[in-house]
């Protein structure tokens, strides 16, 4: 193991710590963030499995009634994000919980992170009952997903907001954005250009669409029906992602011992066999579709390269090609880029439009790993160290020079690259 990369990533979440939870960076993300939880929590279990724990209890006690787990729980007492609590007004919203939140999701990989922090340390998560409390939560979660997010037919769940599939701006959003009907206005707050370049940012036109759709399902007060929700559009790494944390919920009820709430390896190859209908021939790749227009939205980006997760998954030796072909260059390019090297869309500075992030480096890793290109993912994991440690760990990074983009001291970059090294000591 690298030591000094483990420290200086120690130095990271230690910093960015809470009491209960971690901020994704201290300036620009100050409040707690769903799908950050959980790869935060996914690098923390090897510092302490306890905290780790804590993290994903902070965010489950911030669950609706409904099921769903918020895409941020606010931090009272910071004022210095857009949309923040004043925005969103979760207490008038009826099955909010007594912490304010926004009323989007996020990607659902907790029950994924939920198992791995558990095996961290078995005796100390079964002393302190970790997984019987995260399940029926977990459950609750994935129940929300199918029955309000997933359209009849679909076998797969619909992200109502760009926020809510964690690539905030890739092309995939574009047309679904166009045939969006309103904006914000023209003043629109941006307190996040306080902390990194506009260049490097979504644009203005983009954030008055992100706060109108946001307006509007709140004013619905979060309803998932069509009139709260002008955008709809099935993401393949978000359900890749659902299908993955299915799987883990199916060992955590082994592990418990308890019949499961329903068959969730049948439901993750449900959700497996429905991403077949977002596969594009012509383009080799994986690809969302508006459930709206019913239109599939035609770029390489790295969302439809998630689904190389899936053991049962059908063209992941498509995508295997594709990822090392001249779209992504894996092992020439910096860790994998959001958006198709060769694309005229394609922006290296330009947050999820091209730049490399580690979060998807991580899951990619993961994925080879599982496929048996197991030295592809441990040149994947070297240079995410590389890259994390020489540029104070940064959101994401350019493709093509690995130069540093975004807010520094991120936490999932140090995370994940924590948890790559420590996998590789362990031999795994
Ligand atoms: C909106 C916190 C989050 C990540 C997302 C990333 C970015 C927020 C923003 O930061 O989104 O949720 O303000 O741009 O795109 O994936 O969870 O790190």
């Amino acid at each position: 193991m690298n030591d000094a990369v483990l420290s200086a990533a120690t130095a990271v979440l230690l910093r960015n710590w809470r009491g209960r939870h971690t901020v994704p960076a201290g300036g620009l993300y100050p409040h707690q963030w769903s799908w950050d939880s959980a790869f935060i929590a996914i690098g923390l279990r090897h510092l302490s499995p306890r905290r780790a724990q804590q993290e994903l209890d902070s965010l489950f006690s911030a669950q609706w009634a409904d099921g769903r787990l918020p895409q941020i729980v606010f931090d009272p007492r910071r004022d210095d994000y857009s949309p923040g609590a004043k925005f969103w007004r979760s207490d008038r919203i009826p099955g909010s919980p007594p912490v304010s939140t926004a009323g989007l999701v996020q990607p659902p990989n907790h029950a994924w992170a939920t198992l791995l922090v558990h095996q961290s340390d078995p005796s100390e998560s079964r002393r302190r009952r970790f997984l019987d409390r995260a399940y029926p939560r977990l459950v609750a979660w994935h129940e929300y997903l199918n029955s309000r997010r997933g359209a009849p037919g679909s076998g797969l769940a619909a992200v109502v907001h760009p926020w809510e599939s964690g690539l905030d701006n890739s092309p995939y959003w574009d047309s679904p954005l166009d045939n969006v009907d309103g904006s914000f206005g023209e003043d629109v707050p941006r307190p996040d250009l306080d902390h990194a370049d506009a260049t490097e940012r979504p644009s203005n036109k983009e954030y008055g669409k992100y706060l109108y759709l946001a307006a509007t399902y709140r004013d619905a007060d979060c309803d998932d029906s069509a009139e709260a929700c002008p955008f709809r559009v099935e993401d393949p790494a978000f359900n890749a992602i659902w299908a993955r944390s299915e799987l883990a919920l199916a060992a955590i009820a082994e592990e418990l011992g308890i019949a499961p709430a329903y068959d969730h390896r049948e439901r993750s190859r449900g959700i497996t066999l429905a991403l077949e209908s977002l596969w594009d021939e012509e383009l080799g790749t994986y690809v969302a579709r508006d459930a709206i227009t019913g239109d599939l939205q035609k770029y390489r980006t790295v969302s439809g390269l998630v689904p190389l997760l899936l053991p049962e998954i059908g063209h992941g030796d498509e995508l295997e090609e594709l990822l090392r072909g001249p779209h992504f260059e894996l092992g020439k390019s910096c860790l994998v880029p959001s958006h198709d090297l060769l694309a005229p869309t394609f922006d290296p500075s330009r947050y999820w439009r091209g730049p490399s992030w580690f979060n998807t480096a991580w899951l990619l890793a993961e994925a080879l790993k599982t496929r048996g290109a197991t030295v592809e993912a441990q040149t994947l994991a070297a240079s995410m160290a590389e890259l994390a440690s020489r540029n104070d760990f940064p959101e994401y990074v350019d493709p093509h020079s690995g130069e540093p983009h975004g807010t520094r001291l991120f936490s999932w970059t140090a995370a994940l690259c924590l948890d790559q090294q420590v996998q590789q000591t362990e031999g795994n």
